[in-house]
Protein backbone atom coordinates (compact mmCIF):
# COMPACT_ATOMS: atom_id res chain seq x y z
CA UNK A 1 0.00 0.00 0.00
CA UNK A 2 2.81 2.48 0.80
CA UNK A 3 4.70 1.34 -2.54
CA UNK A 4 1.68 2.21 -4.21
CA UNK A 5 0.96 5.04 -2.86
CA UNK A 6 4.53 6.45 -3.79
CA UNK A 7 4.80 5.53 -7.12
CA UNK A 8 0.77 7.06 -7.79
CA UNK A 9 3.20 10.33 -6.94
CA UNK A 10 0.42 10.58 -3.83
CA UNK A 11 2.79 11.17 -1.32
CA UNK A 12 6.39 11.28 -0.94
CA UNK A 13 8.60 9.71 1.95
CA UNK A 14 12.43 10.56 2.98
CA UNK A 15 14.20 8.87 4.92
CA UNK A 16 16.91 10.13 7.13
CA UNK A 17 19.63 8.14 8.98
CA UNK A 18 20.70 9.87 12.22
CA UNK A 19 23.98 8.82 12.25
CA UNK A 20 24.78 10.95 9.23
CA UNK A 21 24.40 13.51 11.63
CA UNK A 22 26.72 11.92 13.81
CA UNK A 23 30.20 14.09 14.59
CA UNK A 24 32.46 11.41 15.20
CA UNK A 25 33.90 8.49 12.99
CA UNK A 26 32.53 6.04 14.71
CA UNK A 27 29.32 7.63 14.08
CA UNK A 28 27.85 7.79 17.52
CA UNK A 29 24.09 8.52 18.03
CA UNK A 30 23.84 7.01 21.55
CA UNK A 31 25.37 7.51 24.77
CA UNK A 32 25.56 6.23 28.08
CA UNK A 33 22.64 7.57 30.29
CA UNK A 34 24.03 10.37 33.30
CA UNK A 35 23.44 8.87 36.54
CA UNK A 36 24.48 5.87 35.70
CA UNK A 37 22.34 2.45 35.11
CA UNK A 38 21.94 -0.02 32.21
CA UNK A 39 21.44 0.55 28.45
CA UNK A 40 21.74 3.46 26.13
CA UNK A 41 20.24 6.69 25.23
CA UNK A 42 19.81 8.61 21.92
CA UNK A 43 21.47 11.42 22.01
CA UNK A 44 20.05 15.18 21.15
CA UNK A 45 22.65 16.75 18.87
CA UNK A 46 22.36 14.20 15.64
CA UNK A 47 18.22 14.43 16.42
CA UNK A 48 19.12 18.32 16.10
CA UNK A 49 21.56 18.64 13.51
CA UNK A 50 18.94 15.90 11.26
CA UNK A 51 15.79 18.49 11.64
CA UNK A 52 17.93 21.39 11.17
CA UNK A 53 19.16 19.73 7.64
CA UNK A 54 15.38 19.39 6.61
CA UNK A 55 14.56 21.01 3.38
CA UNK A 56 12.26 23.91 4.10
CA UNK A 57 8.53 23.14 4.46
CA UNK A 58 6.00 23.95 2.02
CA UNK A 59 3.27 24.50 4.27
CA UNK A 60 2.61 23.48 7.65
CA UNK A 61 4.75 20.68 9.33
CA UNK A 62 4.24 18.34 12.33
CA UNK A 63 7.33 16.68 14.26
CA UNK A 64 6.34 13.82 15.74
CA UNK A 65 8.58 11.41 18.26
CA UNK A 66 7.42 7.78 18.06
CA UNK A 67 8.15 6.74 21.72
CA UNK A 68 6.23 4.21 24.63
CA UNK A 69 5.63 7.50 26.65
CA UNK A 70 3.47 9.27 23.90
CA UNK A 71 -0.44 9.37 23.73
CA UNK A 72 -2.23 6.11 22.08
CA UNK A 73 -2.65 6.48 18.29
CA UNK A 74 -6.22 6.81 17.49
CA UNK A 75 -8.04 6.80 14.18
CA UNK A 76 -8.70 10.14 14.93
CA UNK A 77 -4.62 11.19 14.87
CA UNK A 78 -5.02 9.86 11.43
CA UNK A 79 -8.44 11.54 10.39
CA UNK A 80 -7.25 14.73 11.25
CA UNK A 81 -3.74 14.74 9.68
CA UNK A 82 -5.15 13.27 5.94
CA UNK A 83 -5.04 16.81 4.77
CA UNK A 84 -1.38 16.55 3.91
CA UNK A 85 0.93 18.34 5.82
CA UNK A 86 4.15 17.46 6.21
CA UNK A 87 5.25 15.40 9.16
CA UNK A 88 8.17 14.33 10.62
CA UNK A 89 8.71 11.35 12.53
CA UNK A 90 11.23 10.65 14.83
CA UNK A 91 12.35 7.22 15.96
CA UNK A 92 14.24 5.98 18.85
CA UNK A 93 16.01 3.16 19.98
CA UNK A 94 17.87 2.06 22.76
CA UNK A 95 16.55 2.44 26.83
CA UNK A 96 15.26 6.25 25.44
CA UNK A 97 15.87 9.57 24.19
CA UNK A 98 17.42 12.23 25.43
CA UNK A 99 14.60 14.66 27.21
CA UNK A 100 15.86 17.60 25.44
CA UNK A 101 14.71 15.95 22.25
CA UNK A 102 11.19 15.90 23.79
CA UNK A 103 11.94 20.10 23.33
CA UNK A 104 12.57 19.77 19.82
CA UNK A 105 9.42 18.07 18.75
CA UNK A 106 5.51 18.83 18.69
CA UNK A 107 4.09 15.55 19.86
CA UNK A 108 4.50 12.38 21.44
CA UNK A 109 2.94 9.09 19.77
CA UNK A 110 2.83 5.70 20.91
CA UNK A 111 1.17 2.63 19.41
CA UNK A 112 0.29 0.96 23.36
CA UNK A 113 1.51 -0.78 26.23
CA UNK A 114 3.80 -3.05 24.67
CA UNK A 115 7.34 -2.45 24.71
CA UNK A 116 9.16 -2.30 20.93
CA UNK A 117 12.39 -2.28 20.50
CA UNK A 118 12.62 1.13 18.19
CA UNK A 119 10.20 3.51 16.78
CA UNK A 120 10.33 2.36 13.21
CA UNK A 121 7.88 -0.61 13.04
CA UNK A 122 5.75 2.22 14.83
CA UNK A 123 6.60 5.31 11.93
CA UNK A 124 5.07 2.33 9.35
CA UNK A 125 2.16 2.06 11.24
CA UNK A 126 1.66 5.85 11.06
CA UNK A 127 3.01 6.49 7.59
CA UNK A 128 0.22 3.23 6.71
CA UNK A 129 -2.19 4.59 8.26
CA UNK A 130 -2.23 7.68 6.96
CA UNK A 131 -1.73 7.05 3.49
CA UNK A 132 -4.38 5.29 3.23
CA UNK A 133 -6.87 7.69 3.27
CA UNK A 134 -5.31 9.77 0.76
CA UNK A 135 -7.97 9.69 -1.91
CA UNK A 136 -6.92 7.31 -4.46
CA UNK A 137 -4.15 5.32 -2.99
CA UNK A 138 -6.58 3.15 -2.14
CA UNK A 139 -8.97 1.16 -5.07
CA UNK A 140 -11.61 1.98 -3.34
CA UNK A 141 -12.63 5.61 -1.47
CA UNK A 142 -15.22 3.80 -0.05
CA UNK A 143 -13.19 0.86 1.89
CA UNK A 144 -11.43 4.14 3.77
CA UNK A 145 -14.66 5.80 4.57
CA UNK A 146 -16.96 2.64 5.85
CA UNK A 147 -13.85 1.79 8.46
CA UNK A 148 -15.19 0.49 11.52
CA UNK A 149 -13.49 3.28 13.57
CA UNK A 150 -15.16 6.25 11.50
CA UNK A 151 -18.57 5.40 12.15
CA UNK A 152 -17.32 4.68 16.21
CA UNK A 153 -18.26 1.24 16.33
CA UNK A 154 -16.42 -2.48 15.77
CA UNK A 155 -17.41 -3.81 12.21
CA UNK A 156 -20.00 -6.18 11.45
CA UNK A 157 -19.35 -9.89 10.53
CA UNK A 158 -18.39 -10.58 7.06
CA UNK A 159 -18.95 -13.59 4.47
CA UNK A 160 -18.08 -14.83 1.12
CA UNK A 161 -18.67 -18.41 -0.61
CA UNK A 162 -18.79 -20.86 0.19
CA UNK A 163 -22.39 -20.52 1.25
CA UNK A 164 -21.87 -23.43 4.00
CA UNK A 165 -18.37 -24.86 4.52
CA UNK A 166 -18.18 -27.52 6.78
CA UNK A 167 -21.53 -27.40 8.05
CA UNK A 168 -21.31 -23.52 8.84
CA UNK A 169 -23.54 -21.48 6.74
CA UNK A 170 -24.08 -18.00 6.29
CA UNK A 171 -27.23 -15.45 7.90
CA UNK A 172 -29.87 -16.12 5.64
CA UNK A 173 -30.33 -12.64 5.25
CA UNK A 174 -27.40 -11.80 3.47
CA UNK A 175 -28.33 -14.11 0.64
CA UNK A 176 -32.18 -12.55 0.63
CA UNK A 177 -31.31 -9.49 -1.87
CA UNK A 178 -33.21 -7.21 0.59
CA UNK A 179 -30.92 -4.05 0.84
CA UNK A 180 -32.65 -2.50 3.29
CA UNK A 181 -32.46 -5.62 5.10
CA UNK A 182 -29.11 -6.34 4.97
CA UNK A 183 -28.62 -3.02 6.23
CA UNK A 184 -30.26 -3.15 9.37
CA UNK A 185 -29.04 -6.69 9.66
CA UNK A 186 -25.20 -5.14 9.62
CA UNK A 187 -25.68 -2.08 11.95
CA UNK A 188 -27.25 -4.23 14.23
CA UNK A 189 -24.04 -6.66 14.56
CA UNK A 190 -21.70 -4.23 15.06
CA UNK A 191 -23.80 -2.68 17.94
CA UNK A 192 -23.94 -6.30 19.47
CA UNK A 193 -20.36 -6.92 18.44
CA UNK A 194 -19.26 -3.31 20.14
CA UNK A 195 -21.30 -4.26 22.74
CA UNK A 196 -19.43 -7.40 24.03
CA UNK A 197 -16.22 -6.92 22.77
CA UNK A 198 -15.71 -3.14 23.19
CA UNK A 199 -18.30 -1.53 25.44
CA UNK A 200 -16.15 1.17 25.91
CA UNK A 201 -16.66 2.35 22.44
CA UNK A 202 -20.08 3.42 22.66
CA UNK A 203 -19.97 6.29 24.81
CA UNK A 204 -18.23 8.04 21.73
CA UNK A 205 -20.49 6.15 18.84
CA UNK A 206 -23.43 8.10 17.46
CA UNK A 207 -25.99 6.24 18.34
CA UNK A 208 -29.73 6.93 16.65
CA UNK A 209 -32.95 5.86 19.13
CA UNK A 210 -33.59 2.33 17.41
CA UNK A 211 -29.61 1.90 17.95
CA UNK A 212 -29.84 2.94 21.44
CA UNK A 213 -33.11 0.45 22.00
CA UNK A 214 -31.41 -2.78 20.68
CA UNK A 215 -28.73 -2.34 22.62
CA UNK A 216 -31.10 -1.84 25.64
CA UNK A 217 -32.85 -5.34 24.69
CA UNK A 218 -29.13 -6.84 24.63
CA UNK A 219 -28.86 -5.56 28.09
CA UNK A 220 -27.03 -2.27 27.66
CA UNK A 221 -26.86 0.02 30.68
CA UNK A 222 -26.15 2.67 28.88
CA UNK A 223 -22.80 3.40 30.63
CA UNK A 224 -19.61 1.84 29.65
CA UNK A 225 -18.05 -1.23 31.07
CA UNK A 226 -14.35 -1.37 31.51
CA UNK A 227 -12.59 -2.40 28.74
CA UNK A 228 -11.35 -6.71 28.59
CA UNK A 229 -8.08 -6.36 28.08
CA UNK A 230 -6.34 -9.83 25.86
CA UNK A 231 -3.95 -11.18 29.04
CA UNK A 232 -5.81 -9.70 31.66
CA UNK A 233 -7.52 -11.44 34.59
CA UNK A 234 -11.18 -10.74 33.40
CA UNK A 235 -10.15 -13.09 29.92
C1 LIG B 1 12.80 0.67 30.46
C2 LIG B 1 11.60 1.38 30.04
N1 LIG B 1 11.27 1.25 28.61
C3 LIG B 1 10.04 2.02 28.36
C4 LIG B 1 8.85 1.15 28.35
C5 LIG B 1 12.37 1.79 27.79
C6 LIG B 1 12.11 1.74 26.35
C7 LIG B 1 11.77 0.55 25.71
C8 LIG B 1 11.59 0.52 24.34
C9 LIG B 1 12.23 2.89 25.60
C10 LIG B 1 12.05 2.85 24.22
C11 LIG B 1 11.75 1.65 23.61
C12 LIG B 1 11.58 1.61 22.14
N2 LIG B 1 10.15 1.79 21.77
C13 LIG B 1 9.77 2.73 20.93
O1 LIG B 1 10.58 3.48 20.44
C14 LIG B 1 8.35 2.90 20.65
C15 LIG B 1 7.20 2.20 21.13
C16 LIG B 1 7.05 1.09 22.03
O2 LIG B 1 8.00 0.51 22.56
N3 LIG B 1 5.78 0.67 22.29
C17 LIG B 1 4.68 1.24 21.75
N4 LIG B 1 4.77 2.25 20.92
C18 LIG B 1 6.02 2.72 20.61
S1 LIG B 1 6.33 4.00 19.60
C19 LIG B 1 7.95 3.90 19.80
Amino acid sequence: MIRIALEKGLATLRIVNLRDYADDRHRTIDDAPYGGGPGMVLKVEPVARALAALPPPAGPREVILLSPQGESLTQAFFEQRAGGADLVLVCGRYKGVDERIRGLVDREVSLGDFVLSGGELAAMVVIDGLLRLIPGVLGDLDSARGDSFSSGLLDCAYYTRPEVWEGRGVPPVLLSGHHGEVGRWRRRDALERTLRRRPDLLAGAALSDEDARHLRELGWAGTDAPRQRWGGSGA
